[in-house]
């Protein structure tokens, strides 16, 4: 596909459009995915080096893999959360953390489950699939939080009843919890503007939480390097890195005020 590259000219004179819709204040909900997460050197799922390139997703991030491996499976998880345990939350975790104390009604709704939204200080978070540094026991359901990296038993086992624990994730073929879906839903219905950042817009139900956005009437701007099936429907396609982007909307959004 011909990809015709933004003027940079155009793509500052969007930045300063965006910047002044949140001027007033709107209501703001933003999508997040694991490409928000890239430049504080967590691998994405489906870019170069992701990790779908290296693993397939149905052998490690399905209910039918755990069942069949449970060992090979944790082994995945403990090898994701040490990578995370060493990385901090970047400019982007930390502007839109700003941004949630600046804007009523602001929601963060997150595919991602590596926790560094909350670290960044974001308070009103949905995690739509979960969280790696939570254990569910598959007899009692419970969930605990567990920051051990790397993990001392594989597979980690209820303290309780002895029962296997599983990462408190969502895997393919799951459904997602079914309240926090409903008000990721809401949200983006009810949202007057909506920043979809990082996601390679092919996961779902999560991509079609934009759709509904739209529907709803609200302004949708994306930021990610590419191009993804989102960006045909978008009022903004920013590209470029999270980081950066947020750092130039944020700093246009002072310049003027
Ligand atoms: C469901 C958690 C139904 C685990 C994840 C057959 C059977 C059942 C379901 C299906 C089926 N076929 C299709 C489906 C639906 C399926 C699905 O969507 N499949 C896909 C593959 C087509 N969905 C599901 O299964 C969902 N459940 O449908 O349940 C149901 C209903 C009722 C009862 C029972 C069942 C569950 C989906 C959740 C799966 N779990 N992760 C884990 O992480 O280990 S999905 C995984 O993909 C991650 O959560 C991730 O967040 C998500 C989406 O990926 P992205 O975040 O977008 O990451 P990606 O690498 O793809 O893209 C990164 C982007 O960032 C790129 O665009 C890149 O350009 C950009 N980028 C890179 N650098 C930067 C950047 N952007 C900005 N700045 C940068 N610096």
């Amino acid at each position: 596909m011909l990809r015709s590259a933004k003027h940079p000219k155009m793509q500052e004179k969007e930045v300063r459009e965006i910047a002044g819709l949140l001027r007033h204040k709107p209501r703001v909900a933003v999508l997040t995915g694991a490409g928000i997460s890239a430049e504080s050197g967590i691998p994405t799922f489906r870019g170069k080096n992701g990790l779908w390139k290296q693993f397939r997703a149905e052998d490690l991030a399905t209910p039918e893999a755990f069942e069949r491996d449970p060992i090979l499976v944790w082994e995945w998880y403990d090898w994701r959360r040490k990578i995370i345990a060493g990385r901090e939350p970047n400019a982007g975790h930390l502007i839109l953390a700003r941004w949630e104390e600046e804007l009523p009604g602001f929601i963060l709704i997150t595919q991602n489950i590596d926790g560094l939204h909350s670290r960044a200080g974001s308070k009103n978070i949905l995690e739509l699939h979960g969280n790696i540094w939570q254990l569910r026991c598959l007899k009692e359901a419970k969930v605990t939080e567990n920051f051990e990296s790397p993990l001392p038993h594989i597979p980690p086992r209820c303290p309780a009843c002895g029962g296997l624990l599983r990462p408190n994730v969502v895997w393919f073929g799951e459904a997602l919890p079914r309240l926090i879906l409903e008000q990721a839903q809401s949200a983006s219905t009810a949202a007057e503007l909506m920043f979809v950042i990082g996601t390679s817009a092919y996961v779902q139900p999560a991509a079609s939480l934009p759709l509904l956005a739209a529907e709803g009437g609200a302004a949708i701007v994306e930021i990610n390097p590419d191009y993804t099936p989102l960006s045909t429907y978008a009022s903004y396609s920013l590209r470029g890195k999270a980081g950066e982007i947020l750092l130039q909307i944020d700093a246009a959004i002072r310049d003027a005020s």
